[in-house]
């Protein structure tokens, strides 16, 4: 018999919070730390769910009430709870003014974003905004935005022109200063709009940064029949997670106000950059280059990439030998331990993390992941071959053909430019022209690292990954 529908057992509390981006990573991290400082200390802080795009997850969760199962995956075995902290989910292009008008609530107090790297709509290579994006383009001349930057400026409009105070703008991207990032694109676009609405905001609005952190795998239709079988109800749209969870936030909310945070085991710090430098470089730019390098081997999972010794050493010389010499480490964190529960994070079998999916829009993640890493390097006359190598392999994959010449699928807003300029060059050439592409790599760095960078990219063609990395020793 098939399992029944998973519904909501208890009421979901009053919306303070909107979320935009409602994808696995904030429902299987944020939300349940959210839920968790409700339970913890009250508060009436459900979230109304923003999906920017599709209307897959509003569709999965409406028959449940918005409840969902976040699946704990580790080494032993599943653990599984539903969490039940969303009040709403709405879908943007269905209704861009219903959006607007739960963002303009006065009792909704701090937004919430997850809406990837390519969502500020920014330049990568500088953090500005990008005025030719064609979302921000369509922002400037339409009230109902398409952007995330656009639904941030257009409901603090609203609130102004209520009189209420504006929101709490906290980014929870893996971008570096992701406060100030978020609050640059919105001041700038807010200037091109009305330059008193952007006077405004610059004096009345927070935008705190945070760093967070938690390994989620997209889930798979073979989760979603796993886990009906495990609790005997089916939830179309569960969350896969690992154990970890790590959340630094800023303390800077406007009038204070806020979930109990810090009794669930959010840091709330006077400084969070040191935080997101280790997290970025440390965690997220050895997965990018263990996502390009170990796809191109065939491996289809961290934790498989893991388990191929030569990966296993080539990601302890990157932490030990490219990384954590050029980083300052948080007060209290020993960067050799971190480290050291990065790899047990990486090897667990329990998660299944796709290189492919890690690998998307690299031409977003690059900069902060590996580029700072390498200039810094550079500036101390420090070689960082294994982090040129891992650039080498991303411009492999982005000409859309493994070693063996069979298609790679690469999803990257960059792809098609990427495509065109690897297509249009022969050998090594490809690698320098990547290069020359200047919303990706500053072009002084670009000139310090092309000869490496072109010697690598043929030595992987030539050679093969394995080889490639072994000799790196
Ligand atoms: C990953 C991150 O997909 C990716 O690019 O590097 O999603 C990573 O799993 C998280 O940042 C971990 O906190």
């Amino acid at each position: 018999m098939p399992a029944e529908r998973l519904t909501r057992t208890e009421p979901a509390p009053r919306a303070g919070i909107v979320h935009l981006g409602l994808g696995a990573f904030f429902r299987a991290h944020g939300a349940i730390y959210i839920a968790e400082a409700v339970a913890a200390s009250g508060g009436d802080w459900g979230i109304t769910g923003v999906s920017l795009q599709s209307p897959g997850t509003r569709d999965a969760l409406a028959p449940q009430g918005w409840a969902y199962t976040a699946v704990e995956q580790s080494p032993e075995g599943e653990k599984t709870r539903i969490v039940n902290v969303l009040s709403d989910v709405l879908v943007a292009p269905e209704n861009p003014n219903a959006v607007l008008s739960a963002m303009a609530d006065s009792a909704v107090k701090i937004v919430t974003l997850t809406v990837t790297e390519k969502g500020y709509c920014h330049n990568p290579a500088t953090g500005a905004l990008n005025p030719d994006h064609p979302d921000i383009v369509h922002d400037l001349s339409h009230d109902l935005p398409r952007s995330a930057p656009g639904y941030l400026v257009r409901a603090l409009e609203r609130r102004r022109a209520a009189g209420e105070a504006p929101f709490t703008v906290l980014s929870c991207d893996n971008l570096p200063h992701n406060g100030a990032l978020v609050r640059g694109v919105v001041l700038d676009l807010a200037r091109r709009i009305d330059t008193s609405l952007a006077d405004w905001i610059e004096k009345e609005g927070r935008f705190p940064a945070s760093m967070v952190d938690r390994i989620v795998p997209a889930t798979s239709a073979e989760d979603i029949a796993r886990i009906a079988a495990l609790t005997g109800r089916h939830d179309a749209a569960p969350v896969m997670h690992e154990p970890f969870r790590q959340w630094v936030i800023e303390d800077d909310f406007i009038a204070g106000a806020r979930p109990d945070l810090g009794a669930v085991g959010v840091q709330m710090v006077a400084d969070v950059i040191p935080f997101e430098h280790m997290k970025l470089r440390m965690l997220n730019g050895t997965h990018s280059a263990l996502a390009y390098l170990g796809y191109l081997a065939g491996h289809e999972t961290i934790a498989e990439t893991m388990a191929d010794p030569v990966f296993a050493a080539y990601v302890q010389r990157l932490w030990s030998d490219e990384i954590i010499p050029a980083l300052t480490p948080p007060e209290g964190t020993d960067l050799h331990d971190y480290a050291k529960a990065l790899a047990a994070r990486y090897a667990n079998p329990g998660i299944r993390h796709r290189t492919w999916q890690i690998a998307m829009d690299g031409s977003q993640k690059l900069p902060q992941r590996i580029l700072g890493t390498l200039a810094e390097n550079i500036a101390s006359g420090r070689a960082s071959p294994g982090l040129i190598a891992a650039i080498a392999g991303w411009m492999i994959y982005v000409g859309g053909k493994g070693l063996g010449g069979a298609p790679i699928e690469v999803k990257d807003p960059m792809a098609g430019d990427l495509r065109a300029i690897v297509d249009a060059h022969e050998g090594e050439g490809a690698a320098r022209a990547l290069l020359a592409v200047d919303a990706i790599f500053p072009q002084d760095l670009a000139a310090a690292i092309e000869a490496d960078v072109a010697e690598a990219y043929t030595a992987l063609r030539r050679d093969g990954v394995r080889d490639v990395l072994a000799r790196l020793g």
